[in-house]
């Protein structure tokens, strides 16, 4: 009988499996298999081998995007858990299949283990909410721990940083490959103590600074009350910041939606959009417009806009977030 993890390689991704494999950890656990990848690397069923008797355990990728591997898994007669809030459609029902998916914006799949957990590993789940930018959320869970103000900042730092790492065009453009991420992450009980004392942490937040440092000299090519858009260029660094960069922006013109488009060296885009925060809504609707794209109603993206279509792109998106004021 084998155990296998399969998660999402960003904070939300990684406090949700660190939340799970604490709370049920058993003497004499055997070693699980690991299939992670970066953020946007979300067809990972596609990857995994089971049969009966096996348990896959899988987090933070969207159901849509990997419900023919359910399908094959749960045919060859593995049991297969799922802890996601991508919006889902037409979810199986089987004997085999236990499903934890809800998409309501203000919730991350870390923060729905949390609920199947009944908050025995909250701080992870803290984490992992900070990570994925909701902070209210994340506020909210941390409540009952009475943490300091000082160390909640830590572990939003934590969460800013594990979701950094994740975005990348290979794992080659990570400081460290999600699933050594996890490992060094594993032996900490406390996420306080991964921030004071693993070398890691450091590595983390010294390559973040740089890496925004940059960022923050582009210029946006459209820059409206309503909605901005940035275009970064075809580095590794761009890569690694996009996604928190997005994060950042939203946070800071909580009224404005963001798109953010990264160049690949073959002409086409990588996009990430942001709705506004004061109205988090729109994004997936958007992105499923364009080949490739998809997400949450708050936050989306298009895995591969072609440079013919960036145009269109820019029009829909200004369309879209004009209207909503
Ligand atoms: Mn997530």
């Amino acid at each position: 009988m084998a155990k296998i993890d399969v998660f999402n390689g960003d904070a939300d991704g990684i406090c949700a499996l660190l939340q799970l494999r604490k709370a049920e950890a058993t003497p004499g656990d055997e070693p699980r298999v690991l299939v992670t990848g970066v953020k946007r690397d979300i067809a990972l069923l596609a990857r995994v081998e089971a049969g009966a008797g096996d348990i896959v355990t899988v987090l933070d990728v969207s159901y849509d995007k990997n419900r023919d591997g359910v399908n094959r898994l749960l045919d060859g007669g593995a049991t297969v858990r799922y802890f996601d809030h991508h919006r889902a459609t037409d979810v199986a029902s089987h004997a085999g299949f236990e499903v934890h998916i809800d998409p309501a914006p203000d919730i991350c799949t870390s923060l729905i283990v949390d609920r199947y957990l009944n908050g025995r590993q909250r701080s992870w789940a803290v984490v992992g909410a900070f990570g994925d930018n909701l902070e209210k959320s994340a506020m909210r869970a941390a409540e009952p721990q009475g943490r300091s103000r000082a160390d909640l900042e830590s572990m939003a730092e934590l969460g800013r940083y594990l979701n950094y790492n994740a975005y990348g065009r290979t794992v080659e453009d990570l400081y460290f490959a999600p699933a050594k991420l996890f490992e060094a992450l594993l032996p900490y009980d406390d996420p306080l103590d991964f921030v004071r004392s693993d070398a890691a942490f450091a590595t983390l937040r010294d390559g973040y600074r740089e890496d925004i440092t940059k960022a923050q000299t582009l210029v946006p090519t459209v820059n409206e009350d309503a909605c901005a858009v940035f275009v970064l260029p075809d580095e590794p660094w761009a890569a690694r910041v996009s996604g928190v960069f997005a994060n950042m922006l939203a946070s800071a013109s909580k009224e404005r939606a963001h798109a953010l488009m990264t160049l690949r060296d073959d002409g086409a885009y990588v996009v990430s959009v942001r709705a506004p925060i004061a109205h988090p809504d729109g994004a997936d609707t958007l992105c499923s417009r364009f080949p490739t794209g998809g997400g949450r109603k708050s936050a989306a993206g298009i895995n591969e806009l072609p440079a013919s279509m960036a145009d269109e792109f820019v029009e829909a998106f200004r369309d879209a977030y004009r209207g909503s004021r």
